[in-house]
């Protein structure tokens, strides 16, 4: 905001507002399609059913082991691309927060006894990690990067802080999931991702201003599409 002044009228995009401003703006409707869908509000309003959450759970396990190498991918395009030396650490500090997340998952999924060895990757699932592969090349640039990056893990903070906000009937075997993305410390670090991802695109082409969009929002579809296949029977 505090440079607002100085950006330079992007075509395509309103003026002085920040590119991912524009495009929460803009795809309103889908983003809280992905934030607000029904297996978070059933989690919220404590109607969530067990066998669909240790579905998510299983599924996400295994997401989370392929966003470990995009993010590492992103992190090599931060070193090379970025003009500012702090966007290593926020990332690494991301890296650092998908490790415990591995860990987590063990304890939770024994915790639920859901055998994390024999799940298997549901399609949606495969799609979405295939897209995360299709982005990991280094042709692809700093600002798409960093812009799913920061789109991936927005998605999963608005969801479960909704979870946590006043009037929640959250499960208590639940609470703990929704503290983890849910919690403030998680929202500063999205924060920090979205600072990075518009500082990269008010620098960007517009060419990568529109790849770094339709990523955007391909992401937006992955995450509905997520969500859909725990909530569905297979
Ligand atoms: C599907 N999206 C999905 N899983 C996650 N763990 C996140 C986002 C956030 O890390």
């Amino acid at each position: 905001m505090e440079s607002a002044a100085n950006k330079p009228v992007t075509e395509g995009t309103e003026s002085n507002i920040p590119v991912t401003e524009a495009w929460l703006r803009k795809y309103r409707f889908i983003y809280e399609g992905a934030t607000r869908h029904p297996f978070i509000l059933g989690i919220r309003d404590g109607s969530v059913d067990f066998s669909s959450f240790k579905r998510w759970l299983g599924q996400d396990y295994i997401f989370v082991r392929s966003f470990v190498p995009f993010v590492a991918s992103t992190l090599m395009k931060s070193c090379k691309e970025s003009g500012n030396e702090l966007d290593m650490e926020v990332i690494l500090g991301g890296m650092a927060s998908l490790n415990d997340e591995i860990n987590w998952f063990k304890k939770e999924a024994s915790k639920f006894h859901v055998s994390l060895t024999s799940v298997i990757p549901q399609n949606a699932n495969i799609k979405y990690c295939r897209f995360l592969e299709s982005l990991m090349s280094p042709e692809i640039e700093y600002a798409v990067a960093i812009s799913v990056f920061w789109a991936i893990e927005a998605v999963y903070q608005e969801s479960f802080a909704h979870c946590l906000e006043e009037g929640g009937k959250i499960p208590q075997e639940l609470q703990e999931t929704c503290e983890r993305w849910g919690n403030e410390g998680f929202g500063a670090y999205c924060k920090s991702l979205r600072d990075i991802a518009d500082r990269c695109l008010n620098n960007a082409s517009p060419e990568v201003i529109s790849k770094a969009e339709v990523s955007f929002l391909s992401v937006l579809e992955h995450e509905v599409e997520f969500w859909n296949m725990s909530v569905r029977e297979i």
